[in-house]
């Protein structure tokens, strides 16, 4: 990938301020208690769902409340969620508020399990299918690809078990100034891993990834990443472990020749460093990922 052929600084001026605002987005959400309010009760039994990013932050709360004590919490993606469960409520993450899986699961369910919607769109339709609505209208976005909504919600759902962020702020803000390791930013491929709640993490790294700058990314639980996913591991490549790793695994990676990367900050604040990266290749490739290629901001299907 070269350095400055096609490249376009001006490229992604969205995502660029959506992302660098993130820790001012979450120090707003750790205001919102009158909003947390709304949510499931401590001991009930939920479900969590989303698409795309919205899912994949629905997958990190369900491992944070259900491993601290605050319920049962599966999360699904809206298209492929099973919710006939005896579920005593279910939360909706969507920026849009439109997509159609998420609401299409919302109607389904109407009357019969309450639910609460975290959105973006305070106008859309989301917002009067759902019992509760905890509208955050200072994070939504104008880029397509999502960075400030979906680690707001997160932020907002984590304060509500008990969290403290102020960590996760000041390593945020970090985190937007720091620099990219070169070699972060020319790898030929990526394998994000998380473990516990930066599972779902992982997962959202690499969709940046392939969303802003078309990049070969995967993501894994970072115990099964021996069972199979390493053997992609090379020198030029990058292995990216989100959070506390498990014993013996950086060395593993190591030995491949990959590049290792692993900061000892919270996660949350560490994907904005993916998200930079992200950033920097769409640029170098000539991408816009204000508005990358076949993807729109929601998806809404015909039916
Ligand atoms: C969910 C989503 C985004 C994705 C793409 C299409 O949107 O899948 O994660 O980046 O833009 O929509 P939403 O339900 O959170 O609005």
């Amino acid at each position: 990938m070269s350095d400055t052929q096609g490249y376009d600084a001006h490229a992604g001026a969205h995502m660029e301020a959506e992302l660098a605002s993130q820790p001012d987005a979450w120090e707003r959400a750790v205001g919102l208690s009158a909003e947390r309010a709304v949510l499931p009760a401590a001991g009930e039994r939920i479900a969590v769902v989303g698409c795309g990013t919205s899912w994949f932050m629905a997958q990190s709360y369900a491992v944070l409340r259900e491993s601290s004590g605050h319920g049962v919490t599966d999360a699904f993606a809206a298209s492929e969620a099973f919710v006939d469960r005896g579920y005593d409520a279910i939360v909706a993450i969507t920026r849009s508020g439109t997509t159609t899986e998420v609401l299409e699961l919302l109607e389904g369910v109407r009357g019969r399990i309450r639910t609460v919607g975290l959105v973006g769109d305070a106008s859309s339709p989301l917002v009067d299918l759902v019992d509760d609505a905890v509208l955050l209208s200072f994070a939504d976005e104008e880029s397509v690809v999502q960075t400030r909504f979906a680690t707001t919600a997160l932020a907002f759902l984590r304060v509500s078990l008990g969290e403290d962020l102020t960590g996760a702020i000041a390593a945020g803000r970090e985190a937007v100034g720091a620099e990219l390791a070169e070699e972060l930013v020319t790898a030929e491929q990526y394998s994000f891993l998380g473990s516990g709640w930066t599972v779902g993490l992982a997962h959202e790294a690499a969709l940046k990834m392939r969303e802003a700058s078309q990049s070969w990314a995967e993501s894994y639980p970072a115990k099964e990443y021996r069972h199979g996913p390493i053997a992609i591991a090379a020198p030029g490549r990058v292995t990216w472990v989100f959070g506390k790793p498990p014993e013996g695994l950086l060395a593993d990676i190591l030995a491949t020749g990959a590049h290792c990367e692993n900061l000892p900050v919270d996660a949350m604040a560490d994907l904005i460093r993916a998200q930079r990266v992200a950033l920097e290749r769409a640029r170098r490739a000539g991408l816009d990922p204000d508005q990358p290629r076949n993807l729109t901001r929601s998806v809404i299907l015909d039916s």
